[in-house]
């Protein structure tokens, strides 16, 4: 039986995604993977976990052959604010990591995920409503590997036959497992801090709009698209999917619905300000609802309630241990 092997998979969309794949279609058919040793209980749904360096061709070649992998989540990366910080990690990594990947796949005729972001688009790409098929020319590293990882996976279908997909997703909203260091880092950070201490320093300035998602939403998302019929899919690499367009201000009215005490200022960090004004203020994702019939579950108002019951079940958990 093929497996499905998930690369990054401590990370904040892997450590839920390893646990929604488990549920659905068993345990042992899920393989972990990270460079990162996995701690006790990272995964939900605890099963097989592999360390490996998706950079490195044999340690993903010996893992995909290992399990008989027909299916790749491929999320390791290097997120916005750190790949402007470390740009040369960024492209090892985030380009790198992908050719390795695809490589395997071609040899071993595997199915691959690949998340993009809102981040491949860039100041000359129209900002409201972007469209699905625009003008693609991001100013950060982040954003040049999403669009070249887009235009490898397309190639790698059309030269090679290999099963690709992916979407591109805008901010992930979510309370398992902390973001790894993007721009829109500050629409979790919020929620963390209005519950443990009811208020906020935003790095972003208040009017910043950006679109978001929140997680359960994203992990829907990417398995729904893999079970599309591959022959409705016009756009493969990869679809516009959005769920609210949001500001500091507006997230920060909607937690004051429920925290009326919440309080928020503002400490701009110019680099993460200036990606963030390089990226769209709303996407249209039309093309994923007409293809593969993609919709969100949750908006702005079910989102905050959910995060914010979420989040005080955790801390008191962890005070209880
Ligand atoms: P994350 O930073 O939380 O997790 C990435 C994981 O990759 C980490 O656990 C890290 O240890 C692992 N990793 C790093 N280098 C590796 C390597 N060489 N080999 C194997 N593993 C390695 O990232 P995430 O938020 O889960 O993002 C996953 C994917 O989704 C990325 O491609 C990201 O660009 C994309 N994405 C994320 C968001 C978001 O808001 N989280 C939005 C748009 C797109
Ligand atoms: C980031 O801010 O880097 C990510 C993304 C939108 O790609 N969350």
């Amino acid at each position: 039986m093929k497996r499905i092997l998930v690369t990054g998979a401590l990370g904040q969309i892997g450590s839920e995604l390893t646990t929604a794949l488990r549920k659905r279609y068993g345990a042992d058919v899920v393989i972990a993977s990270d460079i990162k040793m996995v701690p006790r209980d990272a995964l939900g749904a605890p099963g097989p976990f592999e360390y490996m360096d998706c950079t490195n061709f044999q340690q993903v070649q010996e893992v995909v052959r290992k399990h008989n992998i027909g299916t790749i989540y491929h999320l390791a990366a290097v997120l916005s604010a750190v790949a402007e910080e470390k740009p040369q990690v960024a492209w090892e990594v985030n380009m790198g990591g992908l050719y390795q990947v695809l490589e395997v796949a071609r040899q071993s005729q595997c199915a691959v995920f690949v998340p993009s972001s809102i981040g491949a688009f860039g100041p000359n790409t129209p900002r409201d409503n972007t469209p699905q098929d625009t003008i693609q020319r991001p100013n950060t590293m982040y954003g040049v590997t999403k669009v070249a990882a887009e235009l490898l996976c397309d190639y790698y279908h059309t030269r090679f036959g290999v099963d690709t997909r992916g979407v591109r997703y805008p901010g992930l909203i979510s309370h398992v497992t902390p973001p790894g260091g993007g721009t829109t880092d500050y629409a979790v950070e919020i929620f963390y801090e209005a519950v443990r201490h009811g208020r906020y320093h935003c790095f972003l300035g208040g009017d910043t709009q950006l679109d978001m998602m929140y997680m359960p939403d994203a992990i829907k998302a990417a398995i729904s698209l893999m079970e599309a019929d591959p022959g409705k899919l016009r756009h493969r690499n990869a679809f516009n999917v959005t769920a609210m367009a949001v500001t500091p201000e507006i997230l920060a009215a909607e937690i004051r619905k429920h925290l009326p005490n919440f309080s928020m200022d503002y400490v701009i960090d110019p680099v993460r300000q200036a990606i963030a004004d390089s990226w769209p203020k709303s996407i249209d994702d039309s093309a994923a609802r007409r293809e593969w019939g993609w919709q969100p579950d949750f908006d702005l108002a079910n989102m905050t309630k959910d995060m914010l019951a979420q989040l005080r079940d955790k801390f008191e958990r962890a005070k209880q241990v």
